[in-house]
């Protein structure tokens, strides 16, 4: 039996620990070291105290042996870690086929530390290679001792890859909506159980109407699709009289794919409006022509509708950090103007200029709101305030959620997160006055994020405030963020004067310094690749995931 089936039918939440009782998968200990399991838990333990470094372990021995969509997110549900001595705790992933490295061992695919828990860590989450696919594998718990008195153990409640996600609150559960959409990047309701979702690489829009996927697609363009061009971002305007306008984001090309198979060069970063008639978007209106050079990545996507009712949208500095676009909207003080990138736009639903203008008046900083973005995957305006606020992906660490206020300069590429791109703390963070940065006239005003990681690997996506008092008044109009990496989706309360997020103890200083201080704010794990999170007219919070699955998050009772 295929132990991780990912894609091709849901994954059992039990997942290596519901394979104890397999003969072909079973846990096998090495070398002082026990392997129990007692009420569910999986526990590895050593046996003797050593004098010197003892790798104590256990092995399971499996195959990944299905193809799946990236992210591959091995999830660790702790019960319990005892460390005496100098204990450290590893996770190792090894190529048990044919193919051994030069000593003669087996190669190493993958390998991390486990975080020292405390009794704290509750669960974390890491993302597999893909080149863990398709051939036998070595999955290894150690534990390692070193001296002295070295009783340890590592207690798991569950270890699985690309679950079911589960909630941290008993009171709301999730569902499964649908399946089988092919890489979705964005979502938005027409109303209940009505909604448009986009598929990123054939540049689609699909209509899934209560919880089924209609064949015919009400629109379909030819995109660039190599890595994150492609279909990305949608927002739905409803109008008193006239059509429904549907606003639409992608990478636009002469077909599919071509920047991938014939290596053309996209048309660029295209906002379109569309009108809805008859299950086609009609009648394409081209709003915004951005750059979409000198290649694929950074490119943002989203789009909202302001309670001003002009449109929204974002990209990032495109192309990676070396060889991204340096003008003065990347904060480089001797660059050239800005060029289009590193923004979140703000312009009338015909394409127009809003007047009066933020930070200049030349094309195209007239249409810019913010900028100094690396890139963005979510944006949500603040049902309450009307405050727009956002999320952007830092480069290794720095990952960040921000209020956005007009003429906001978020410090790509001078600072992301609250350090500079060297990743030192930065020496004007945390509130003091800017003087390295480009600020066009003083117009633009540079802040720290009001969450930033200092751990690698989040990717946060999705922003949505939950505008709705179906899980009680406790959620009513909270803050919901989505992430790639780890498949953890955050929940967050704000302020008072809904300026701030509130942050308790070691999250009180914005960082989130290591897994532990993340426990309180992770609402959800499993998940999977989050790409986007809405709130449907019926009040419940709608997730979608990049392996193509709509979840949505329900009253458990
Ligand atoms: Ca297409
Ligand atoms: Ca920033
Ligand atoms: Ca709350
Ligand atoms: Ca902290």
């Amino acid at each position: 039996m295929g132990l991780f089936i990912v894609q091709a039918q849901p994954l059992n939440t039990t997942g290596l620990l519901g394979n104890l009782t397999d003969e072909n998968h079973y846990w096998k200990p090495f070398y002082d070291t026990n392997v129990t399991q007692t009420n569910g838990n999986l526990t590895i333990s050593t046996i003797n105290n050593h004098t010197q470094k003892v790798f104590n372990r256990a092995f399971l021995q499996t195959q990944l042996n299905t193809s799946t969509i990236a992210p591959l997110i091995l999830t660790f549900d702790y019960a319990s870690q005892s460390a005496r001595g100098n204990a450290t705790f590893i996770a190792e992933i090894r190529d048990n086929s044919n193919e051994v490295t030069d000593n003669g061992r087996n190669k190493i695919l993958w390998s991390t530390f486990l975080n020292e828990t405390s009794g704290k860590l509750l669960h974390d989450a890491f993302t597999l290679p893909s080149n863990v696919l398709n051939k036998p594998i070595e999955f290894r718990l150690y534990i390692v001792t070193e001296g002295g008195p070295s009783h340890s153990s590592l207690s798991l409640k569950d270890l699985y890859l690309n679950g079911e996600p589960k909630i941290t609150d008993d009171n709301i559960k999730v569902e499964v909506l649908l399946r089988g959409l092919k890489f979705p990047t964005s979502m938005a309701f027409l109303g209940p159980n009505d909604l448009l979702v986009l598929e990123k690489n054939e540049g689609v829009v699909k209509r899934v109407l209560n919880g089924v996927i209609q064949n015919e697609s009400l629109l379909d363009v030819p995109v660039a699709n190599g890595m994150e061009r492609g279909m990305l971002g949608i927002a739905v305007k409803k109008t008193n009289i006239g059509p429904v306008h549907v606003f639409l984001y992608f990478t636009e090309s002469v077909k599919d794919g071509d920047d991938v198979s014939e290596k053309k060069i996209p048309l660029g970063n295209r906002l379109y409006r569309y009108d809805l008639a008859d299950d086609k978007l009609v009648n394409p209106k081209l709003l915004l022509d951005l750059p979409s050079e000198p290649c694929c990545i950074h490119y943002g996507g989203k789009v909202a509708i302001g309670p001003d009712n002009n449109v929204y949208t974002v990209i990032g500095e495109v192309t990676g950090d070396i060889s991204g676009h340096r003008t003065k909207a990347q904060n480089f003080r001797n660059g050239t103007d800005p060029d289009g990138t590193s923004a979140i736009y703000r312009i009338t639903q015909d394409g127009k200029v809003v007047l009066p203008t933020i930070l200049g008046d030349k094309k195209p900083l007239n249409m810019y709101y913010a900028y100094g973005i690396r890139n963005s995957f979510g944006m949500d305006f603040d049902p309450v305030t009307g405050n727009l606020w956002d999320t952007e992906n830092g480069y290794i660490i720095g990952d960040e959620i921000n209020f956005v206020e007009p003429g906001f300069n978020s410090g790509w590429k001078q600072v992301q997160g609250i350090w500079n791109t060297t990743h030192a703390p930065h020496p004007n963070s945390l509130g003091k006055n800017e003087t390295s940065l480009v600020d066009f006239g003083g117009k633009g005003k540079y802040s720290d994020p009001e969450f930033t990681w200092s751990t690698g690997m989040v990717g946060p996506t999705a922003v949505k405030f939950f505008n709705s008092t179906k899980f009680g008044k406790q959620y009513e109009n909270d803050m919901f963020v989505g992430s790639y990496h780890k498949g953890y989706l955050y929940h967050f309360d704000l302020s008072k004067d809904r300026n701030d997020l509130i942050l308790d103890g070691p999250l009180h200083d914005k960082v989130a310094d290591n897994t532990t201080e993340l426990q309180k704010v992770i609402f959800g794990q499993g998940f999977g690749g989050i790409t986007d999170i809405q709130v449907g007219p019926d009040g419940y919070l709608y997730v979608l995931t990049y392996e193509g699955t709509m979840f949505r998050l329900v009253p458990s009772t």
